[in-house]
């Protein structure tokens, strides 16, 4: 990796799967799915970003909340599980209080230490980022928090990355996504920027594509201190 001089940029993090930990849902789903509440818990994401997908590329639009909802619905007609509307509410609620992965605050403090302005870039809204991010005592660390709402698509659309120019001069040179979703680091690479891989998992594997990331590590600290040394 060539060492870039990127101080006065911006690190965007992501936010699911990065800052929080979406199988933190498991608990809550036991109440409904029992024993196969792991299982309901990876198909519920993976059917939320499959909605994503399909939604940017349909141009239709909705927001992150109503995605979840319609993917969790379909988890339940799939694995025939029969959910009140008040479990679903309450596990949506649940969703809004998913909890960040344990080296998050430590990982910021290094982040901080590049000098460069953190936000957060996320498929969420606003305000359920914000409130993730709050309950995990770590928005104080973010100078904004981006949402694709603004743009009314989804990662990796070109024009979810390009809201980052408003923050630095020296778009995309300057700013590095940092995500621990392998198809969001393809989606920043694919427009210049830099980009980190948080490979939270140990047997997940990176999509053998033309884009590879520029830092590949397994804890928010660790990516942080590879980021401090390139800029
Ligand atoms: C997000 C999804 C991609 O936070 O995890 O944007």
């Amino acid at each position: 990796v060539k060492a870039g001089v990127c101080r006065h940029g911006v690190i965007a993090l992501d936010v699911y799967g990065t800052l929080v930990d979406t199988a933190g849902i498991t608990v809550a789903l036991g109440k409904s799915f029992w024993e196969r509440a792991p299982a309901a818990a990876q198909l519920w994401r993976e059917k939320q970003l499959e909605y994503t997908f399909r939604r940017a590329l349909m141009e239709r639009y909705v927001d992150f909340d109503t995605v979840t909802r319609q993917a969790l619905r379909y988890v339940t007609n799939r694995l025939g599980v029969d959910l009140s509307a008040e479990a679903e509410n309450a596990l949506l609620t649940a969703y809004l209080e998913l909890p960040a992965f344990p080296d998050v605050m430590s990982g910021l403090e290094v982040l901080k230490r590049t000098g460069m302005k953190l936000v957060a870039l996320s498929n969420g809204t606003g305000h359920s980022v914000r409130g993730l991010l709050e309950r995990a005592g770590i928005a104080g660390y973010f100078t904004s928090i981006l949402s694709v709402e603004r743009v009314r698509t989804f990662k990796p659309a070109p024009s979810v990355y390009a809201l980052l120019s408003e923050l630095t001069d020296e778009y995309p040179q300057r700013a590095w996504l940092v995500s621990g979703n392998p198809f969001d680091v393809i989606g920043a690479k694919a427009q210049g920027l830099k980009a980190a891989w948080l490979k939270r998992d140990a047997s997940s594997v990176f999509d053998p594509w033309e884009y590879a990331p520029d830092i590949i590590a397994s804890t928010l600290p660790e990516l942080g201190g590879e980021l401090e040394r390139l800029s």
